[in-house]
């Protein structure tokens, strides 16, 4: 394994001014306003991505498919979805063993026409450059939905194990209106980029490195206020010597010159990431899920301030935080999934904390949702919210081992400015797994209106779908 002071001096050089010629420079903006993530078909209302890179296409398994639920005036309409594949007509490619297709998504409108496109992780994918160097899918918006796509690997130094596409997140780094996307290679431990102009993607060239890691995490949210997305990239790795170095997270900074500067690393367990703005300061924070039962049993979430100066200081909340419902318990995994939105519109981001091994008394692992709600001082115990299927108004029985909580999402499906919860139950069903829905409200998450979506209702039943392993937003 490579040092850690060697492979940041690589990391830097890639992405710092020797980077720009693989930048693709921004054309002059498109008349149609952009629309927002997740709103495939542009009609103002999210809708929801769930990604089964376990599930089973035809007779390959854990090829991969991709489950879009549409948005609609009272919630996620499972009447109108789509279920894609590498073998739907318009998407490149061809579904074959492995390939985990759906391991990963992120919404922007990348081609800024007015419809929020997908891109889609094929981490597992083979291609010239050797088994699993992994490809990335983006599925076009329309008025109809999802329709047509273009497929890309790693530019330049793709490799065999390199899993591009592992993570993906999209944000504006130049601040001028035109999103890129950003991707993970955890088998090089490091990230790059692909700007659009119109549908044409253009990458920049990766980073050649052996940091191999088991893990990796992206997200993006202007943490410095100055009008350009930074970026977090976030690894775990089991295996690597250099105990200290073996997880953590480095803030890197949207420069005036379309490239990134190494803020601030830290050094600690990660095992989910978001960024959003739940102080409501114009900065967006950092928060980091850790399942570990220490430093607090039962896991915890950190909080890191966005500053002027990059990544500022630090808070935790955990089960036993003053106003968090429930108690901490040995491996509940409180922190295991994390997703912000503002769930009571008052313009500050909440937090989705999953917490999917929760028992509901002897029902063990049955999972919970608990939900942190954003104030002048950053997220808060006070008011959290936790979700259960043992919850009054929630359809369904908590069973043993099901894991509700997994994955979360916090996304605004019925258009009324309040983001829903989703919640992916992927244990349940024999593996069909499920969801959990309930929709914001001024008082928060609420039980009025919750829904329960089965494998079968979105047609993905007997595929191992694990429905809620993972979801977009
Ligand atoms: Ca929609
Ligand atoms: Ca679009
Ligand atoms: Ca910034
Ligand atoms: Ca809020």
């Amino acid at each position: 394994m490579r040092s850690r002071a060697a492979y940041a001096l690589a990391l830097t050089a890639a992405l710092g001014a020797s980077g720009l010629a693989g930048v693709a420079l921004a054309g002059p903006a498109q008349a149609k306003a952009a629309a927002r993530p997740y709103d495939f078909n542009g009609d103002g209302r999210r809708d929801l991505a769930v990604g089964s890179p376990n599930g089973t296409v035809g007779k390959k398994k854990k090829a991969g498919f991709v489950t879009v639920v549409y948005g609609s005036k009272s919630g996620l309409n499972t009447t109108k979805r789509q279920v894609i594949t590498q073998a739907t007509a318009g998407v490149p490619g061809a579904p074959e063993a492995g390939d985990l297709f759906g391991a990963s998504v992120t919404s922007a409108d990348f081609d800024r026409d007015g419809y929020a496109d997908l891109a889609v992780g094929a981490p597992g994918e083979d291609t010239g450059a050797g088994a699993d160097a992994g490809t990335v899918t983006v599925l076009w918006g329309s008025p109809s939905g999802l329709k047509g796509a273009t497929s890309f690997g790693e530019k330049g130094s793709a490799g065999k194990r390199h899993r591009y596409g592992e993570s993906l997140t999209a944000g504006d780094l130049q601040g001028d209106g035109r999103p890129e996307l950003f991707i993970t290679v955890p088998g090089t431990s490091t990230y790059t980029w692909v700007s659009f102009a119109g549908r044409k993607a253009s990458g920049r060239n990766g980073t050649r490195s052996s940091y191999d890691v088991d893990r990796s995490w992206i997200a993006a949210g202007d943490v410095n206020g100055d009008g350009r997305a930074d970026v977090v990239y976030a690894w775990f790795d089991d295996n690597d010597p250099e105990v200290a170095h073996r997880r953590g997270l480095t803030l890197y900074t949207a420069n005036a010159w379309g490239g990134f500067d190494r803020n601030k690393t830290v050094y600690t367990d990660v095992h989910a990431l978001t960024v959003a703005d739940f102080d409501g300061d114009g900065r967006a924070d950092v928060a980091v899920g850790d399942t570990y039962d220490s430093p607090w049993v039962g896991g915890s979430v950190t909080v890191f301030r966005g500053s002027p100066l990059g990544l500022g200081g630090s808070y935790a909340l955990h089960r036993n935080s003053a106003g968090v419902p429930g108690v901490s318990t040995v491996e509940d995994d409180f922190g295991a999934a994390l997703a912000a939105g503002d769930v009571n519109g008052d313009g500050r981001a909440d937090l989705a904390v999953g917490v999917p091994k929760a028992d509901q008394g002897r029902v063990f692992d049955s999972g919970a949702v608990v939900v942190l709600y954003g104030s002048a001082s950053g997220l808060a115990g006070r008011g959290a919210q936790a979700v259960t299927k043992s919850t009054a108004g929630v359809p369904g029985t908590a069973r043993a081992y099901e894991h509700l909580g997994a994955q979360v999402a916090l996304l605004d499906h019925d258009g009324d400015g309040r983001a829903d919860l989703t919640a992916g139950i992927p244990d349940a069903d024999g593996g069909n797994g499920g969801l959990t829905c309930l929709r914001g409200s001024a008082a928060g998450v609420t039980a009025k209106g919750a829904a329960a979506v089965s494998a079968a209702a979105l047609g993905v039943r007997s595929k191992n779908a694990r429905v809620g392993i993972l979801l977009g937003g």
